[in-house]
């Protein structure tokens, strides 16, 4: 079969491309064409072992794992597609034979941003590593025309823009015009006898769009499949005929407003009537779907655990539940008990935040509008429930629905058969405080999976300088077998290998010093620390100790300009919510701290502070490599795990941070003398909580009351001296995230960073150590984890030819 799909040289296909799915020739061509003409032809190399795929899954009867997921965060897909099938260097011959660069064309291409941060990009690392272990797996979500907005700064303020990825053509995808399913809104049900069935009033179109997901050296190839809400009839006649054109259309906007934008909302809830239909409508499309493709090949649906792995990745697609409970009895006629039975076998829960703020609860009203049917389906699941808490005797009472909402996180976990934690820490936390109650009731069903990211993207696409060493060095194998970095901790005290380690790392600062140059007007010098903080913007990720901690220094500067300073180079990224007011007062504060530090000639080349504006995938990519110190410093207990803490380190980069989320067990692999703890734990922090005054903190730390002094006078703002007084008012008011405890032992540990960073010899062991000892963080160990103690399903590894 695969002759037939070999689409020849890349030189060749290219060339097509431009004619044929272009238009142009190469001497009209700009950066864009030739990108959409590379991205053809490596897109028809994908197509092969696509089919491939689907074959042996469709001739073995595989189990297939579904992830649900509102959020894709894949940021570019040319760059990543030609790593994974190894064109690099074809690619990179066949454009210089028209003078073209490589590097432009893949910088050209918009990021697909279908996601806020890390559980939008955690899901896309999973895709990766589900094609890469070749688990035959379905990425299902929202095919948004708008992802998340594009943040630019006006005097320091955020301003945020509309993002319009798919203006351009996007050609990665294929549009499934004929895979649509009914999507029903409202109505009423109607009860005959013991038969339900819901009446709709209104129905909206879920169509499919397929992306060919392709894992390392494409063994194996997925589909990531979104749906684009389209409307069941295009004009409204009666309007349209009497010549209001306008309010013919009308219906077709409103359903096509189901999947224009991406909720900008990072662990926050918005409790908005659009996000639940969004909620159900990719869900709904995506249980339909499935459903039909179980069915092509096995009769009894009661033997759909068999066949299917159902993940929902947070509640966002908690009404899974009730809605395969609906599909499954009222739809295809199984009982009340043998749809939940099967539904619970099928379905499993990942929890992302403990969060009060972001634990979604739906108005029963709401819900009762909407979803008529799936209310009363969730009134027995709580039934069902409450006989299950009776007969456990653990004198516990948890409830699904409670004060007249609707606890999506108590549905997701009493629906699903397993439900995990993403780091050690979160899923104790997990068992002693959201999910207490139903895991006395069920205490088998909490497991941990701790978070990973794809070292195809993350080290071997953004770090090529480190990547070459490694191969050079112990070969390829560790691109898809990440543990084999141990191999490379003997060399940490390689004073040559050190050497050459850390001259990759100097020329990553260097390329990034040229983009700072040349994008944000500053000089910035690759030989002081690469200090970086890069992640949403919140309260709980205390970017505003680091922030006070940034303007402490540099008052310490100012004092003693020839004292012994080790250069240090503050980077920030990140976007807040646009409704997210202290998060936007806490950039701009930022904003202007730079500013002051950046044009005081005392402090020079001793600190420079960058906050580049629109922070995203591509970003992160450039910065990461770049890095010696990553900034890890949330409020212990509140970071359900962090990814990018895992990133940084595979680079090479030494963590500063707290004992929360994964850093505990970033901790654990690379060595208590590689990391750089410090402040309260997730106890402690309990324990501070009673009696709390912010100011008996500040009043302790005359580095930290000097700082707020200067922000309380207008220091950082000269023209407008009470611009920063709400970022002071709110920490006086409400400490909640504990700056002013934890302030004087991060700067404690700042300046024991000071003095290793000194000590290059030492600094670069500790490099070095962190790339050799972070290959468990690995996504590829993570979802093989999902597929044995979750999934019950083989990996390609398993499977006989
Ligand atoms: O999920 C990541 C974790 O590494 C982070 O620690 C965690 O904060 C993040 C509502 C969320 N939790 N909850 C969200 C995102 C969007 C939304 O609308 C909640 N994101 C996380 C991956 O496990």
């Amino acid at each position: 079969m695969k002759d037939i799909y070999e689409p020849g040289s890349l030189t060749q296909a290219i060339d097509f491309h431009l004619a044929h799915s272009v238009g142009k020739t190469p001497d009209t061509a700009s950066t864009t064409d030739w990108r959409l003409a590379l991205s053809r032809a490596v897109r028809d190399k994908l197509i092969a072992p696509w089919f491939e795929a689907t074959n042996r899954t469709y001739a073995k009867d595989r189990k297939r794992v579904y992830y649900l997921s509102m959020e894709f965060l894949l940021g570019r897909i040319l760059e990543d597609a030609v790593n994974n099938l190894e064109l690099e260097d074809d690619a990179r011959e066949a454009l210089a034979k028209h003078g073209v660069s490589f590097a432009d064309v893949v910088n050209d291409e918009p990021d697909a941003a279908l996601g806020n941060g890390g559980l939008g990009r955690l899901a896309a690392c999973f895709l990766d590593s589900m094609s890469c272990l070749g688990i035959p797996a379905y990425g299902y979500g929202i095919r948004y025309a708008h992802g998340l907005f594009r943040q630019s700064f006006d005097q320091g303020k955020q301003v945020e823009m509309a993002e319009d990825w798919l203006r351009h053509q996007h050609n990665w995808e294929f549009e499934r015009s004929e895979c649509l399913y009914d999507i029903g809104f409202g109505g009423e049900v109607i009860e005959t006898g013991a038969q339900a069935k819901w009446s709709p009033s209104d129905i909206v179109m879920a169509q499919a769009y397929d992306t060919p997901v392709a894992g390392w050296q494409a063994r194996w190839t997925n589909t990531l499949r979104l749906w684009s809400a389209k409307p069941k009839k295009i004009f409204d006649l009666d309007p349209f005929n009497r010549g209001e054109y306008m309010q013919a259309a009308a219906p077709a906007v409103l359903a096509e407003t189901i999947s224009r934008v991406l909720y900008p909302d990072d662990s926050t809830e918005t409790g908005k009537a659009l996000r639940l239909k969004q909620e159900f409508f990719f869900t709904s499309a995506s249980l339909q779907d499935l459903l039909r493709r179980f069915l092509t090949h096995n009769g009894d649906l009661r033997a759909l655990p068999t066949k299917v792995a159902i993940q929902m990745n947070d509640t966002h697609p908690a009404i899974a539940g009730p809605e395969l409970i609906r599909l499954l009895s009222d739809v295809h006629g199984l009982s009340f008990d043998d749809a939940f039975d099967t539904a619970q076998n099928t379905l499993h829960y990942t929890n992302h935040t403990l969060l009060p703020e972001a634990l979604e609860a739906w108005d029963v009203g709401l819900m009762r509008s909407i979803l008529p049917r799936h209310m009363q389906l969730i009134e027995r699941i709580d039934d069902r429930l409450g006989r299950d808490v009776a007969m456990s005797k653990t004198g516990v009472t948890p409830r699904i629905v409670e004060n007249n909402v609707v606890n999506m996180g108590t549905l997701a976990f009493t629906c699903s058969r397993r439900v995990n934690g993403v780091s050690a820490l979160h899923t104790d936390l997990m068992k002693q405080t959201v999910f207490s109650d139903l895991h006395k009731v069920y205490p088998e069903r909490i497991l941990n999976q701790t978070n990973g990211v794809t070292p195809r993207r993350w080290l071997h696409g953004c770090n090529p300088g480190l990547r070459d060493l490694l191969n050079e060095t112990i070969g390829t194998e560790w691109v898809s077998d990440l543990e084999q970095l141990e191999n490379i901790a003997p060399l940490a005290d390689d004073p040559a290998f050190r050497k050459r380690f850390m001259a990759i790392k100097q020329d990553n600062k260097r390329r990034l010093a040229d983009w700072v140059a040349e994008n944000m007007n500053l000089q910035i010098s690759p030989d002081a620390m690469f200090d970086i903080q890069i992640k949403r913007i919140h309260e709980y990720k205390r970017q505003l100790m680091n922030a006070f901690e940034t303007a402490a220094l540099a008052n310490a500067i100012r004092r003693e300009p020839d004292a012994d300073w080790t250069p240090r180079v503050k980077f920030f990224g990140g976007k807040a919510a646009p409704a997210y007011v202290d998060a936007k007062n806490i950039i701009r504060l930022i904003n202007d701290i730079a500013q002051s530090i950046n044009t005081d000639p005392v402090i020079g080349d001793r600190l420079k502070v960058v906050y580049p504006p629109n922070y995203n995938v591509s970003l992160a990519e450039m910065l990461i490599p770049a890095a010696d110190l990553s900034e890890q410093i949330s409020t212990a207990g509140k970071e359900a795990s962090g990814t990018g803490n895992m990133k940084f380190a595979l680079n090479g980069a030494v963590t500063i941070g707290t004992l929360d989320g994964a850093n505990v067990e970033i901790c654990d692999h690379v060595g208590a003398t590689n990391i750089y703890i410090f402040g309260m734990t997730a106890a402690e922090v309990q324990a501070a909580r009673e009696g709390y005054v912010t100011q008996d903190y500040i009043d302790r730390s005359p580095i930290l009351n000097e700082v707020i002094e200067q922000v309380r006078t207008g220091f950082y703002s000269p023209g407008d001296p009470t611009r920063h007084w709400p970022v002071l008012e709110k920490l006086l008011r409400d400490d909640y995230f504990m700056v002013a405890a934890d302030f004087d032992a991060y700067w404690d540990a700042q300046r024991r960073v000071d003095g290793g960073f000194a000590n290059k010899d030492a600094w670069a062991r500790m490099a070095v150590l962190n790339t050799a000892l972070s290959g468990w963080f690995s996504s590829d160990r993570t979802i093989q984890g999902y597929a044995k103690d979750i999934w019950g399903i083989d990996s390609l590894a398993g499977e006989t030819e």
